[in-house]
């Protein structure tokens, strides 16, 4: 079985300014409120609680955590298409939606794979990425990728990309803000653990370097910022506000 949750903020909508915070640093939506692997994974064992009680002998809930191509499985279980961004897509609602997967023995009528492409000859996303991270439509780099760069590795960030980051701190939404079915469909997650929870209440260019790691994992700790911890976010932050002087802006293409 294969879900998708809406985890975008209510307080901003793409198209509306929703490319960050106004003029401060930025962390990606899905960043602002509770971990979803806490979140969604607990709603997915409730399912598969319930599919137990239908008489499955499996039901393992999967969400961003094991070795399972949840975009395909989507794409096959009718959910969607992948985007040029390399995004799912919903059509009619979008792409600020997480993956959740239960794999059960319990035999279950398929819903038929969604055969659609809805991208058309649009190119927003690949013109929009500030690091040039898509080699090619549904190709990325993912070592140009700011989500990469701020949340996955532990490395400095290379100087050629740092002055490309746009203020970015901790994960990346151009690709998703940019997308005509976002700014056209996404409706706010009902949801409240995905709100904007303010625990960044602060544009300070310190607001790290002066955190203990008892602060951080009071305020962070089941929070994504965690992945990145608190030695990885204060490299992010003084990349963040050194790309945000530096003045870059990608002109490599229409931009929101
Ligand atoms: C690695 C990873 C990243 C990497 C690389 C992303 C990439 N585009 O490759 C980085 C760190 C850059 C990243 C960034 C982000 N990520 Co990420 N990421 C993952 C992760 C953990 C694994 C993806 C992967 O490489 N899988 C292995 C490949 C082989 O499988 P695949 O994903 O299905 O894709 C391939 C197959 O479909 C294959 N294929 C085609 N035909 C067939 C046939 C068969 C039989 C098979 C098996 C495969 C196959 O072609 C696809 C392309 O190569 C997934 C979670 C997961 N387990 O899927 C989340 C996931 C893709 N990320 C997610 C999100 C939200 C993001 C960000 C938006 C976060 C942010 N705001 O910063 C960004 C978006 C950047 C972007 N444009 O991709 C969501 C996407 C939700 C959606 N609606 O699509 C996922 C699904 C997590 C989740 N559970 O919700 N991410
Ligand atoms: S998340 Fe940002 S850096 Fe990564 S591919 Fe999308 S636009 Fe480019
Ligand atoms: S921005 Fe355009 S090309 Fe990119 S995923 Fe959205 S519809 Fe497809």
């Amino acid at each position: 079985m294969v879900v998708l949750e809406n985890y975008l903020p209510a307080e901003r909508l793409p198209g509306t300014g929703g490319r960050g915070q106004g003029g401060s640093v930025k962390v990606a939506k899905y960043g602002r409120g509770t971990d979803y692997h806490r979140a969604l994974k607990a709603r997915l064992e409730l399912l598969a609680a319930w599919l137990c009680e239908q008489g499955a002998t499996i039901a393992h809930p999967w969400t961003d955590s094991g070795p399972v191509p949840e975009r395909e499985l989507a794409q096959r279980a009718g959910l969607g298409w992948i985007g040029k961004n390399t995004m799912l897509i919903r059509p009619g609602s979008g792409s600020f939606c997480f993956i959740g997967t239960v794999f059960t023995d319990l035999p279950l009528e398929p819903s038929p794979a969604a055969d659609l492409d809805r991208c058309g000859s649009c190119t927003r996303c690949l013109d929009g990425c500030p690091t040039e991270a898509f080699v090619e439509p549904r190709v990325l780099d993912a070592t140009r990728c700011i989500s990469y760069l701020t949340i996955e590795s532990g490395l400095p960030i290379p100087d050629s990309l740092a002055d490309r980051l746009e203020g970015w701190a901790f994960g990346c939404d151009i690709c998703n803000d940019i997308c005509p079915w976002n700014v056209r469909f996404a409706e706010p997650s009902g949801r409240p653990e995905y709100q904007d929870r303010g625990a960044i209440g602060s544009d300070d260019p310190d607001f790290f370097e002066q955190m203990t790691p008892a602060e951080f994992a009071a305020r962070f700790g089941d929070t994504p910022l965690e992945r990145s911890g608190l030695p990885g976010m204060r490299r992010n932050w003084r990349a963040a506000f050194r790309s945000r002087r530096s003045g870059h802006r990608w002109a490599g293409g229409a931009r929101a």
